[in-house]
């Protein structure tokens, strides 16, 4: 009861429903204000259909969920545009565009977490009762999922057609997505092992798929692209660096699933229950004794709070809280200096500021 929330929202008042945002206030403001618009178009094409009744439906669905998250990665692309591109390419137009970019890189994030909710069966998201655990929900949730991700091709189509960049942007929405996918597959298939399968280059392999690439890569490859970059070792260079913030990303995410306050993330963990190969499970089989180890093989991976609650006390007798925070520290440095000896070309500012946005992240 405590998260349902109503399903009308006053169109014009998204910026107090975006509480969990983290770019600066008129960063956060101005890209807000565009989400109106997406839904409005959106609706539109969807109506022009005449499928008046599944037009509205799209509607709640954008509405509850794409606009309701930290929105790091639509700021990203907008951010990333701001530096990348010429001063004289910043026009109203352009910048309209770059923002555009953004809501289409929240739209694919919304996509992946509406099906990834399904999977990992939560119950929460940003706050929120999960999109598909509401009543009249349910698993129509997938295909709201496949109408968002097909959503962003309709603004696409419309806004982007006309460009030099066109193809180059499709193409790499449809790699970002080919990749995520088949690291939601191995984050699914290596659930079905046993733990003391877990180890550290499984987990790398699934969280640089299932993760780094959509999170970071995608907001600043897309940026590039309608900024015209079209040197290839710049992105190149960027992927690098990327794909170690992604990782970061993903263990501070993997961190907070089980010692989070789900008031701040927004978010109940399910990574135990589930028996993921998470940062904790790894690094805690690894430091294990065989009495240890014995624990985790009869109580991860059960849905049963008081094999949860051990596997927590495992956690904490192993003190990996305060492994994670010199862990964290010492790859946030090492990140830090990766980015300060980039190649010209890279935005290394954009890069500092989206990796000084993860410092000790709590949400
Ligand atoms: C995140 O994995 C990956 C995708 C593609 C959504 P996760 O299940 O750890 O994410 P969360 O903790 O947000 O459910
Ligand atoms: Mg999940
Ligand atoms: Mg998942
Ligand atoms: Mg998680």
């Amino acid at each position: 009861k405590k998260y349902q929330r109503p399903f009308s929202i006053c169109r014009n008042n998204y910026v107090s429903i975006a509480a969990r945002a983290t770019g600066s206030k008129d960063e956060s403001k101005d890209f807000l204000a565009v989400f109106p618009e997406i839904v409005h178009e959106l609706t539109d094409a969807a109506n022009s259909l005449e499928t008046r009744q599944a037009a509205e439906w799209f509607t709640k669905a954008l509405e509850y969920n794409v606009p309701r998250g930290k929105l790091n990665r639509g700021i990203l692309a907008v951010s990333t545009y701001k530096q990348a591109a010429k001063a004289e390419q910043q026009t109203p137009e352009n910048l309209k565009l770059a923002h555009y970019l953004g809501w289409c890189i929240e739209m694919l994030q919304s996509f992946f977490l509406l099906t990834d909710d399904v999977m990992d069966g939560s119950t929460t998201r940003r706050g929120q009762l999960c999109w598909y655990k509401l009543e009249n929900v349910g698993l129509i949730a997938l295909n709201d999922a496949l109408m968002i991700e097909n959503g962003m091709y309709v603004l696409f189509h419309k806004h982007f057609r006309h460009l030099d960049c066109y193809v180059d942007l499709l193409d790499l929405f449809h790699q970002i997505t080919f990749i995520t996918t088949m690291g939601q597959s191995l984050d699914i298939l290596n659930s079905n092992k046993t733990v003391s399968e877990f180890n550290i280059d499984v987990y790398n392999s699934i969280v640089a798929n299932k993760s780094s690439f959509y999170t970071f890569y995608l907001p600043v490859a897309a940026a590039l692209h309608l900024a015209g970059v079209t040197d290839r070792e710049v992105f190149a260079n960027c992927r690098a660096i990327i794909l170690e913030m992604g990782n970061f990303f993903q263990i501070q995410d993997d961190f907070l699933d089980c010692f989070g306050d789900p008031e701040v993330t927004g978010k109940v963990g399910t990574d135990i229950q589930d028996n993921k190969c998470s940062w904790l499970a790894v690094k805690c089989m690894e430091q294990a004794n065989p009495e240890q180890r014995a624990i985790m093989e009869e109580c991860y991976g059960q849905n049963d709070p008081e094999k949860v609650a051990r596997v927590k006390q495992l956690y904490e007798e192993l003190d990996l809280a305060s492994y994670y925070a010199k862990f964290q520290e010492d790859k946030f440095n090492q990140i830090k200096t990766q980015i300060e000896q980039a190649h010209k070309g890279v935005p290394k500012a954009i890069l500092l500021q989206a990796l000084q946005k993860l410092h000790q992240r709590q949400s």
